[in-house]
């Protein structure tokens, strides 16, 4: 159990009917007690009390109290909390009074970090409840929420449950050294190990799409000039944020914006029309075009479906042929004269034709369309990473069958410990303060 008491405001700064300052440690009640006063001081367990809080000589702030005593609380550990007037200052006045009474003003996650010391919550969950805070579109906090559900735990939990389960026939083994039970021991292992990497597998392929989830979908606009790039990002947007006219190379600089599709973000990027050119300005505008490629995860390649296609066309065809293209042939509304294409979509900025196709054309793209959110096991960065690794050391395991069981032995622990660093059950103190600082104040 952490020694200091520790404060913070948990609600959000700025107006609000009220706002909450929540103290946690083991003297949270000996402060409170300190500077709160109601009736006969008589402080109840998860009771509200309403009473006065002592800010400056002679002034009061009226407010409700409640108090967790430890371990029935948020962090396991002794909290109170004051229920006040919303408004900064004056939330700011009551952390200034209890913070003048010797408590320390928590670090951003603190709260939760205590939480997790003492087991109250698991460090996957931990971070879901990070993403809660920040999630910004509908997917993300589907996907924050499923991940609070602790999906993630049980998976690795079996993962884990497997691999000691391994390590137990092991230490048989080694126990009752005898060649054709060595080789029994070994063919079970690789079995095992076969289902443990499938499962890995699985949860690897959730990743990708739970990255779009939280961070929306990059989709960069490239063609050469006046094929309607900046036409589409308007049609597509709902509104005219891109400057379009009838002169080539209109568009200079990239321009992004970003809207909800199905619940999904969409990060829309416009770029410079790609051409030959001797502009400076405009070369500038192209390099960045092509560098905004790289970080597309889907790329849509306008061509003027009016025009014949161009050595400009081809060119930029050739940046492209590592991505995930959708053809977008704009300008339907006038007669097609280039060619047909196998992905394709024909559109028309100016009629509205099929603009709410390249939508969900997009999602396509990525594998969003079908995503049963309640089924996935979702998995954010660090655990994906995590995984990534772990399956290496699989890969490695797997592949050098001649070893000895003594040598297994170590392999799987330290295979254990690695699906441990996902949920915290490996007690590494470097992930726990990693994760517990991405956390906001208060929280
Ligand atoms: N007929 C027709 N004209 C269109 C359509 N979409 C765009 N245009 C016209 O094509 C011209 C160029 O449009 P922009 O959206 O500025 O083209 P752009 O690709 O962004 O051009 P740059 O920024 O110069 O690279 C403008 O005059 C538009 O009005 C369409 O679907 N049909
Ligand atoms: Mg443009």
């Amino acid at each position: 159990m952490e020694e200091d008491t520790i404060v913070s405001i948990s609600t959000p700064l700025g107006r609000g009917a009220i706002a909450i300052v929540r103290m946690s440690g083991k003297e949270s009640l000996f402060f409170a007690q300190k500077i709160f006063h109601c009736k006969n001081d008589e402080i109840v367990t998860r009771f509200l009390h309403f009473g006065r809080l002592e800010l400056d000589e002679g002034e009061f702030e009226e407010c409700l109290m409640v108090y967790f005593k430890a371990p029935f609380s948020y962090t396991g550990e002794d909290v109170v909390e004051f229920q006040i007037h919303g408004g900064v200052l004056l939330a700011q006045k009551v952390l200034d009074k209890i913070l003048s009474l010797g408590v320390r003003l928590a670090e951003p996650g603190e709260f939760s970090k205590r939480a997790f010391i003492n087991g109250k919550i698991t460090l996957d969950k931990a971070e879901a409840i990070i993403g809660e805070i920040n999630a910004e579109s509908e997917a993300e906090l589907k996907n924050s929420l499923s991940l609070t559900g602790g999906k993630l735990t049980q998976e690795i939990d079996n993962v884990q449950e497997n691999i000691k389960y391994l390590l137990a026939e092991i230490e048989v083994g080694l126990d009752y050294p005898d060649e054709t039970e060595e080789t029994q021991i070994k063919t079970n292992i690789f079995e095992k190990l076969e289902e443990v990497l499938s499962k890995t597998n699985k949860i690897l392929e959730t990743a990708q799409a739970s990255k779009f989830l939280t961070n929306g979908v990059n989709v960069a606009l490239v063609g050469k000039t006046n094929v309607g790039k900046s036409s589409i990002m308007n049609a597509l947007l709902g509104h005219e944020r891109s400057i379009v006219t009838d002169i080539k190379g209109t568009t200079r600089d990239s321009v992004s914006e970003s809207f909800h599709f199905s619940g999904i973000k969409i990060n829309l990027i416009d770029t410079a029309g790609i051409r030959q050119t001797t502009d400076t300005v405009e070369t500038l505008g192209i390099e960045k075009s092509k560098k905004m490629l790289e970080a597309a995860d889907v790329v849509l390649f306008v061509l003027d479906g009016s025009e014949k296609e161009s050595e400009d066309d081809k060119e930029i065809e050739k940046l492209i042929k590592d991505k995930n293209v959708l053809y977008i042939i704009n300008k339907s509304d006038k007669k097609r004269v280039a060619k047909k294409r196998a992905n394709e979509i024909e559109v028309s900025a100016l009629t509205g034709k099929n603009i709410e196709k390249i939508k969900e054309e997009i999602l396509k793209q990525v594998k969003l369309e079908k995503l049963d959110l309640n089924e996935s096991v979702l998995a954010n960065e660090r655990q994906t990473k995590i995984l990534l690794d772990a399956k290496d050391m699989l890969l490695k395991i797997l592949g050098s069958k001649n070893e000895t069981l003594d040598v297994f032995s170590m392999l799987l622990k330290e295979l254990w410990l690695q699906f441990g660093k996902i949920t915290g059950k490996t007690e590494n103190e470097d992930i726990i303060d990693l994760i517990f600082s991405k956390f906001c104040l208060g929280k």
